[in-house]
């Protein structure tokens, strides 16, 4: 059978209001989450990150929604990174200028989240993919890319690095010696190199870029839910150690409870009695 394709672009309905971030639902199983700065192009600021975690929280616990698409305002960027204007001593301040205030990086916690998130996360890039910006869309599951993207990094230009996802993912993505150009050279490279290098999954002309990222999304809505949820949680097992191996232990423990061998446990608690586990096999 085929399953005909949709080529449908979508109905955005504003879902929570922000101030950074724009946050919509598609009425059929998508969340977008944009960052909404283009005058910086789209660089966060720790309010832009804090926001972006509070709707990917919704976007999560909200079951009507399938899969998540992160993207930036307008045609020139996807996101620029961190907003080196709040850029501190110390990490990355609330309140730009004030002396001796602690900074720190929001986009850690972030970077996390969208890993650990049991939903597809597509990010949809047209534009500037570069520094932070570009470790993000490194953090997404899958990317959709405009034919005008630029992909890099600039830490040793701006003095700064990421060693975590930004250096591992990038060098797991495209292998350790283009992954340490980009670190070494703070070069940029196009969207068709981009894909050649396996950074991107499509690349598409601008114009086409959201209705081609809904079509992939809508792909992911007609498959199993649980079956993506495990998926996307067994890649990262082995990449992220033993938290990786954590979220795939406590995804089976989900499905266990469901089971009349583990019901028995929590039902003879509650009645104060032996649990009769004898009647359940001992599976070879
Ligand atoms: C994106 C670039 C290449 C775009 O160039 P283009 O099109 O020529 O535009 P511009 O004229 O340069 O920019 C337009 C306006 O936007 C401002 N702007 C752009 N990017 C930023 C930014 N990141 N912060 C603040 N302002 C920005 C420009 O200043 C300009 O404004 P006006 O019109 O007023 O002049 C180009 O803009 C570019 O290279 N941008 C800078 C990229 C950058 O330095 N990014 C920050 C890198 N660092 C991080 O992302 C931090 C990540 C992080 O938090 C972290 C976390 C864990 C561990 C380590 C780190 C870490 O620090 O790396």
């Amino acid at each position: 059978m085929r399953i005909e394709e949709s080529r449908e672009s979508a109905e955005w309905c504003a879902a929570r209001s922000y101030v950074d971030i724009r946050y919509e639902h598609s009425g059929d199983g998508i969340a977008k989450i944009t960052l909404c700065r283009p005058e910086v192009r789209n660089a966060f600021r720790p309010q832009t990150l804090v926001e972006i975690s509070d709707a990917l929280t919704h976007a999560r616990e909200d079951e009507s929604v399938g899969v998540i698409v992160l993207t930036g305002e307008g045609p020139d960027a996807f996101c620029s990174g961190g907003d080196q204007r709040v850029r501190g001593d110390t990490g990355y301040l609330t309140e730009p200028g004030e002396p001796g205030a602690v900074g720190r990086f929001h986009v850690t916690d972030l970077q996390v989240q969208i890993r650990r998130l049991p939903k597809p996360v597509v990010a949809m890039v047209a534009g500037y993919a570069i520094g932070g910006g570009h470790v993000l869309h490194l953090v997404c599951d899958l990317t959709i890319a405009a034919d005008n993207a630029r992909f890099g990094q600039v830490g040793p230009k701006v003095g700064s690095f990421d060693g975590g996802f930004g250096a591992g993912l990038l060098a797991q993505q495209i292998g350790q010696r283009k992954a340490k150009e980009f670190w070494l050279l703070c070069e940029q490279y196009d969207a068709g190199e981009a894909l050649a290098m396996g950074l991107v999954n499509k690349v598409v002309p601008l114009a086409e870029l959201e209705t081609e990222t809904l079509a992939w999304c809508r792909r992911m809505l007609r498959l199993s839910p649980m079956a993506l949820r495990l998926s996307k949680a067994s890649f990262h097992a082995a990449e992220d150690g033993l938290t990786g191996i954590q979220q795939l232990a406590h995804d089976a423990n989900l499905l266990f409870y469901a089971t009349d061998e583990a019901k028995e446990g929590r039902e003879a608690f509650k009645a104060k009695r032996q649990p009769d586990f004898a009647r359940f096999p001992r599976r070879s």
